[in-house]
């Protein structure tokens, strides 16, 4: 397989990670996490892309582009895991594998954050570990995108 490329994609608000609301979301700034992938990706060989954005279009933007370019999309839809049909269709119809993640543990929270609109659509979901969410995520999506590439060439080992 050719280098592995990764969008990675924040939702509304985590912008604000480690500036506010430290007793939900933590002390870990939207930059650490994006440095701790960074790292992750070069130790594994792999580019990643990380993109924030507050619209729900621009995200639906990012996830068509990246059909030119990635691999596999690692989101974090943020509030709209809950509420958009467009980010998932959008998902759905570029086909990539995505691995969905959550900083909080969205099903031991509030009723409404219980059903994501994404995870019908993703190989995955992880949730309720912090920033290492997103590190597990990756890792999960990296696992994948490997295991997928060895069925298409045919050298998977049972
Ligand atoms: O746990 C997660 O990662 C969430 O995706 C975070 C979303 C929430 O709506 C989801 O239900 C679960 C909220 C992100 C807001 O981030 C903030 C960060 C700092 C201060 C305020 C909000």
């Amino acid at each position: 397989m050719d280098t592995i490329r990764i969008l990675v994609l924040h939702g509304p608000n985590l912008n604000l990670l480690g500036l506010r609301e430290p007793g939900v979301y933590g002390h870990v700034t939207l930059d650490e996490i994006n440095q701790r992938l960074g790292a992750l990706a070069a130790a594994e060989g792999v580019e990643v892309r990380c993109v924030q954005s507050n619209h729900e279009g621009e995200l639906v933007d990012e996830v068509q582009r990246a059909r030119e370019w990635a691999n596999g999309i690692l989101i974090n839809p943020a509030a709209y895991t809950h509420t958009s049909l467009a980010i998932r269709d959008a998902i759905a119809a570029v086909g990539l594998p995505a691995v969905e993640v959550h900083l909080s543990n969205i099903h031991a929270r509030e009723e409404f954050r219980h059903r994501s609109f994404v995870a019908p659509v993703a190989v995955g979901q992880i949730c309720g570990f912090g920033a290492d969410s997103y590190l597990l995520g990756l890792r999960a999506l990296i696992d994948h995108l490997k295991k997928m590439d060895s069925r298409v060439r045919g050298n998977d080992t049972p």
